[in-house]
């Protein structure tokens, strides 16, 4: 149903364009197909025009002149007779008292003394906006997923409002546009105009990657960027939790990992808050994808091994000694990160103390990963887990005698590809038998791993992705566009131009290739960012990602979506999200 709804739709779209750039160009008196004169001063006003504040812009969308008003006091959001979902339902209940703040509240506490000084009275008013869930199990009690449907029909007519959605998720998708759609004038009255939007996402996986690793994100920044991605109709939180530099996940099963990984005691996310990540997200129908990044990128796998082997070291020559010191370590040194996890580099034969991937050769460290992924597919309620994979750097193992060894037993020869392959593999069955599929980096694909066929590819190398994206879709697997999209890369000017331009789908390729990009990430790594600018660094520059990856691939102009996302990011401001400003000028909540 929700499929269908989304293909008549997309029928609907595609007769129906047409008619929004019509109905457009009546009201700006320039189509948004064609370029348009610079902005006079008085356009520096954001959202001056309503629906020219939506964003991401709507599959198909029909507005009337014709306003009518909304009292506070009185308007409400409600469960329809005929819907599914009742007050019973979380995310509805819980997105019904986000969105009348986020329409009213503001307004409650800024004008104390002031009232509408022309209330409209002329206007009618909209009493009500009815949600209508017309699957038989909404899905309040469950999780997003990919094949969730986000699609909504929204109708603003006098006296009442009808947001029809299959499921739960539409109806947020919904509700995020109607709060879009109702401004406040000048004099402190609410209005929207009459309208008709019919809407779905292009693209099934929208995600902002955050990376909790270089630098700790406290639980406020996690949670104010779900918001800021409901606001921007993501459904995706790419976790990159731990990385080399600290390990701030906790363990249930490992607590040493982040005891002695994390960058302090302090810093790390406990189950509780993890719990609380999850549901925060899936309240505003956000799916959160765990990153656990091996082989590479995992010194804070096996903090405090140094110390240990350093001493191990000496054992050559004093063994009777050593075994002593050793001994005493490991009662004075409690609880090192996981032991003998991380390959041992060596130089000239003697270990240099220095440690590199994760060590693919002993049947220990499969036996950890067993348990550390079982926890972690428990933990993390999404079908999906990232198991990176990415930039694995091959020197430490080149140096390690029984590393070569071993690679000559399995016939890998000097290809240490096929290592990394076989150790992914091992990792990936892992995973599979515990019924979670899998995100990988590209490398996995590009070093030759075997793949089961429902494994997604993650494509981040900037230089020719297009050409990645062909080769990926074209042995039949799924992929998911990070490269054009690495929001901590910072330059002069809008460069949310360059992220808007993209097209995902401009790759050679087939119909069928075509339809195996599920969609994008904004990534957002952590050298450079922590709690200071994260909000500022990712918003509204994702925004610009948020639009390519949910609207028609024909909403590409740039002078429509820079007046749009200048005003939507006044909204973004209001609702709390100290998003940086798009070019010159001021918000009209400023000058109120
Ligand atoms: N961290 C991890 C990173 C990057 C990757 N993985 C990265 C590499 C190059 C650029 C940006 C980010 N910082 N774990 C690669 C996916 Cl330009």
């Amino acid at each position: 149903m929700g499929r269908a709804m989304g293909l008549v739709g997309l029928l609907l779209g595609l007769v129906l364009v047409p008619a929004v750039l019509v109905s457009t160009s009546l009201r700006h008196g320039t189509p948004r197909g064609e370029a348009e004169p610079a902005p006079a001063d008085w356009e520096l006003v954001a959202g001056a025009v309503p629906e020219d504040s939506l964003w991401p812009l709507p599959q198909w969308l029909r507005t009337s002149p014709r306003q009518l008003r909304l009292a506070p006091g009185r308007f409400q959001l409600v469960h329809s007779a005929g819907s599914s979902a009742g007050t019973g339902c979380a995310p509805l209940q819980d997105a019904f008292r986000r969105y009348y703040e986020y329409m009213f509240g503001h307004s409650r506490r800024r004008r104390w003394g002031r009232r509408p000084l022309a209330a409209r009275a002329e206007l009618s008013e909209l009493s009500e906006l009815q949600v209508v869930i017309e699957a038989p199990e909404p899905g309040c009690d469950s999780y997003p997923h990919l094949g969730s449907s986000e699609a909504y029909h929204l109708t603003v007519t006098e006296p009442v409002a009808i947001l029809k959605a299959y499921e739960v998720w539409g109806a947020l998708r919904g509700l995020e546009t109607f709060s879009q759609l109702v401004h406040e004038d000048d004099y402190g009255s609410f209005l929207v105009n009459e309208s008709e939007i019919n809407d779905f996402p292009r693209f099934a996986h929208r995600g902002i990657l955050l990376d909790t690793s270089r630098h700790y994100l406290p639980m406020k920044s996690i949670l104010t960027n779900l918001d800021a991605m409901a606001f921007n109709k993501f459904n995706v939180l790419h976790w990159h939790i731990v990385d080399d530099q600290s390990f701030p996940y906790q363990s249930i099963y490992f607590p040493e990992l982040s005891d002695k990984g994390a960058y302090s005691s302090n810093l790390i996310y406990t189950p509780a808050d993890v719990r609380l990540v999850i549901e925060y997200a899936r309240l505003r129908g956000i799916r959160v994808i765990p990153e656990f990044d091996t082989p590479g990128h995992t010194q804070s796998w096996g903090k405090d091994l140094k110390v240990r082997v350093h001493f191990a070291s000496y054992s050559v020559l004093q063994p009777c000694l050593s075994s002593f010191i050793s001994f005493f370590l490991y009662l004075i040194v409690p609880g090192t990160g996981q032991k003998g996890l991380l390959t041992p580099c060596y130089n000239k034969g003697q270990p240099t103390g220095s440690f590199g991937p994760i060590n693919p050769i002993w049947n220990t460290t499969y036996d950890f990963m067993t348990k550390f992924f079982k926890e972690i597919s428990s933990v993390f309620p999404d079908a999906y887990i990232h198991l990176g994979g990415d930039e694995v750097d091959f020197s430490c193992w080149k140096s390690n005698p029984e590393v070569k060894e071993f690679m000559k037993k399995q016939g890998f020869d000097v290809d240490y590809a096929k290592l990394e392959s076989y150790y992914i593999q091992n990792i990936l069955d892992i995973v599979s038998s515990y019924n979670k599929g899998q995100l990988v980096w590209q490398e996995v694909f590009d070093h030759k791993a075997q793949l089961k066929p429902d494994t997604v590819v993650e494509v981040w190398m900037a230089n020719n992705y297009a050409h990645e994206l062909s080769s990926v879709t074209g042995a039949g697997l799924s992929a998911v566009l990070a490269a054009p999209w690495y929001l901590d890369y910072i330059s002069y000017g809008q460069d949310w131009k360059k992220y808007y331009r993209v097209e995902p789908l401009d790759f050679p390729g087939s119909e069928e290739q075509k339809k195996l990009v599920i969609g994008g990430e904004a990534c957002l790594w952590g050298e450079f960012v922590d709690a200071t600018n994260l909000t500022p660094r990712l918003w509204p520059r994702a925004s610009a990602v948020g639009e390519r990856l949910w609207s028609s691939r024909n909403v590409t102009n740039l002078e429509d979506a820079y007046k749009r996302l200048t005003s939507h990011r006044c909204r973004m401001l209001r609702r709390g999200i100290a998003a940086e400003p798009v070019f010159v000028g001021y918000c009209a909540h400023e000058a109120r």
